[in-house]
C-alpha cells in the first residue's frame, strides 16, 4: 500500500494534523470494537450498558463490564499505528489526535497532546457529588463501589445521551477548522456528534483522509479512502514522509 503523492505532499507542508481515531485504532492491541461481529455491542446494544439510567438500575451489571474492559486496557500494549500517530508529531509542526477511545493508549504510545471526547475508563467520579475517584485500585475492584455520600462510583466516560465535554468539544472544532489535513483512523462514524469532526474540516479545506477496513458514512466524502489495518497504514505513511522530507 503506497499512500498518494498528494497525501505525502499535503503532509510535508502542513501546519496542523489531526488524527480522529475510533476503536479500530486499538483493535490490533486486542482491544474488542464496538461493531465487529465479535465486538461489545454483538451481546448487548450500547443502550443497554453505556447510559447512565442502565448504571443506576444495575449500578453492578455496568461496573463489571467496565472492569471487563479495563482489564482488557491494562493488558493491553500500544500497537503499531498508535506508535506511528505518535511519530507524526516529529515530522509534523503541530499534531493533535482527538478520541473516541476511552483506552489511553494515545498517551502511551507518546502522542502529546491528546483530546479524549468520550472521556477516560482511566479515571472514576461519584454520580451524586462528582468527587473524583482516581487511585487505581477503582480498576480492578470488582464490587461497585459507594462514595461517602452514599452516591456510586462511576467510569469517567461520556455514556449515551450525554453531553461531551465542553471544552474538549470547542478545541476539537476549532482546530477541524484550521487543519491542513485530518485522518479519520477505526471509526465507523456513527455515534454523534463526534462524527461530525471529519466534516467540519472537509468543510473548511482539510485533505481528510479515512484510514478503515470498511467503508463508513465518510467514505464518499473523503478525499482518500486507504482500506487497510491502521497498524499497516500509519508506519507506511510515516516512512515515506520521512523520505519525502529527506528525513531518511
Ligand atoms: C449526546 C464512551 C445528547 C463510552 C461512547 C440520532 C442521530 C444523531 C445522534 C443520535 C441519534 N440518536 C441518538 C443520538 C445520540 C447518540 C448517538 O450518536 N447515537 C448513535 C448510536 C446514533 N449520541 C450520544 O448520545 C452522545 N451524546 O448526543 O448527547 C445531548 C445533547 C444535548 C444535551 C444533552 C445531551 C454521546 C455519545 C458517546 C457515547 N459513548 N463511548 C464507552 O466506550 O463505554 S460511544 C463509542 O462508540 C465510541 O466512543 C465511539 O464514539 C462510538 C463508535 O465506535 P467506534 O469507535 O467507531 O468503533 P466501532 O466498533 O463502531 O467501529 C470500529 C471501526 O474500525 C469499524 O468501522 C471497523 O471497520 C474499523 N476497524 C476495525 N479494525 C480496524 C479498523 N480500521 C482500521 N484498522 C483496523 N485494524
Ligand atoms: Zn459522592
Amino acid at each position: 500500500m503506497q499512500p498518494s503523492n498528494t497525501l505525502l505532499q499535503r503532509l510535508a507542508n502542513a501546519r496542523l494534523v489531526l488524527v480522529f481515531t475510533g476503536a479500530g485504532v486499538s483493535a490490533e492491541s486486542g482491544i474488542a470494537t464496538f461493531r465487529s461481529p465479535d465486538g461489545l455491542w454483538a451481546k448487548f446494544s450500547p443502550q443497554e450498558l453505556a447510559n447512565v439510567d442502565a448504571f443506576l438500575r444495575n449500578p453492578q451489571l455496568v461496573w463489571e463490564w467496565y472492569q471487563a474492559r479495563r482489564q482488557a486496557i491494562t493488558e493491553a500494549e500500544p500497537n503499531a499505528g498508535h506508535v506511528a500517530i505518535a511519530k507524526l508529531q516529529e515530522l509534523i509542526p503541530k499534531v493533535v489526535v482527538i478520541t473516541q477511545n476511552i483506552d489511553g493508549l494515545h498517551h502511551r504510545a507518546g502522542s502529546g497532546d491528546v483530546i479524549e471526547l468520550h472521556g477516560s475508563a482511566l479515571r472514576n467520579f461519584c454520580i451524586r457529588c462528582r468527587r473524583r475517584y482516581d487511585d487505581p485500585k477503582f480498576l480492578t475492584l470488582q464490587e461497585v463501589q459507594q462514595c461517602q455520600c452514599g452516591g456510586f462510583i462511576r467510569p469517567d466516560v461520556v455514556w449515551f445521551g450525554e453531553m461531551l465535554p465542553t471544552e474538549a468539544v470547542e478545541r476539537s472544532w476549532r482546530l477541524a477548522a484550521e487543519a491542513n489535513v485530518l485522518f479519520s483512523v477505526g471509526t465507523s462514524s456513527q455515534v454523534w456528534p463526534a462524527a461530525e469532526l471529519p466534516f467540519v474540516a472537509l468543510e473548511h479545506g482539510a485533505y481528510v483522509v479515512e484510514i478503515n477496513t470498511e467503508t463508513t458514512p465518510l467514505t464518499a466524502q473523503a478525499h482518500e479512502h486507504l482500506p487497510f489495518p491502521s497498524g499497516n497504514v500509519l508506519p507506511e505513511v510515516v516512512r515515506m514522509l520521512r523520505r519525502v522530507k529527506g528525513e531518511e
